[in-house]
């Protein structure tokens, strides 16, 4: 009897191709100063210097790292909205704004990715009025008083955080809403 040929069933396509992860890492007012000024709060290494090294690592993560700066109130808010359809979380070094901005509240609630708080120095042991974060319960975790690697730490953790989201196990103190 001739041998009957099961036939071989074709893979379907993915609707949607699965990109890799996509981070947006903003910093606030005054920090393109760093490496420049006040090198024994903030270090020695400039702004720049950090962006390298936040993509330079995303890479080894096979991770996309998007690194901007502002003064700007207003458009660190719209870069926020902006980043719901670009990435799939946020770095956020709001510098002063973060004791003040409930703008930047609304903007990170609103936009529904995870977020996390950074500073380069513990904004808790230094002066009262920086003791106070307004973004700090719009976000999923903070890193701070690790210098410049604060931000290297927050990009590990992020994306710890969201590989666990991903693949459907619940990430800690996670409560975002579904896109
Ligand atoms: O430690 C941080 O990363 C801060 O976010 C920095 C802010 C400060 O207002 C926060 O309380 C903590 C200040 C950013 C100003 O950046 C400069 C950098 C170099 C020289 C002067 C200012």
């Amino acid at each position: 009897m001739a041998a009957t040929k099961t036939p071989r069933k074709k893979a379907t396509p993915r609707a949607t191709p699965r990109r890799g992860l996509s981070i947006l890492v903003l910093s606030g007012p005054n920090l393109q100063l760093l490496g420049v000024r006040e090198p024994e709060i903030y270090g020695t290494e400039t702004l720049a210097d950090v962006h390298a090294r936040l993509v330079a690592r995303g890479a080894e993560l096979g991770v996309q790292v998007t690194a901007r700066q502002s003064n700007h109130e207003g458009e660190l808010c719209d870069w926020i909205a902006a980043a719901r359809t670009e990435h799939d979380g946020i770095l956020l070094n709001a510098a002063a704004y973060t004791h003040t901005s409930l703008a930047l509240f609304d903007a990170i609630k609103a936009v529904g990715l995870p977020c996390v708080e950074v500073h380069i120095s513990n904004p808790e042991a230094r002066e009262a009025y920086r003791h106070v974060s307004r973004i700090a319960p719009a976000c999923i975790a903070k890193v701070s008083g690790f210098g410049t690697d604060s931000y290297l730490l927050a990009l590990e953790g992020l994306v710890r955080w969201l590989e666990r989201a991903g693949s459907g196990r619940q990430a800690p103190g996670a409560r975002r809403k579904a896109r």
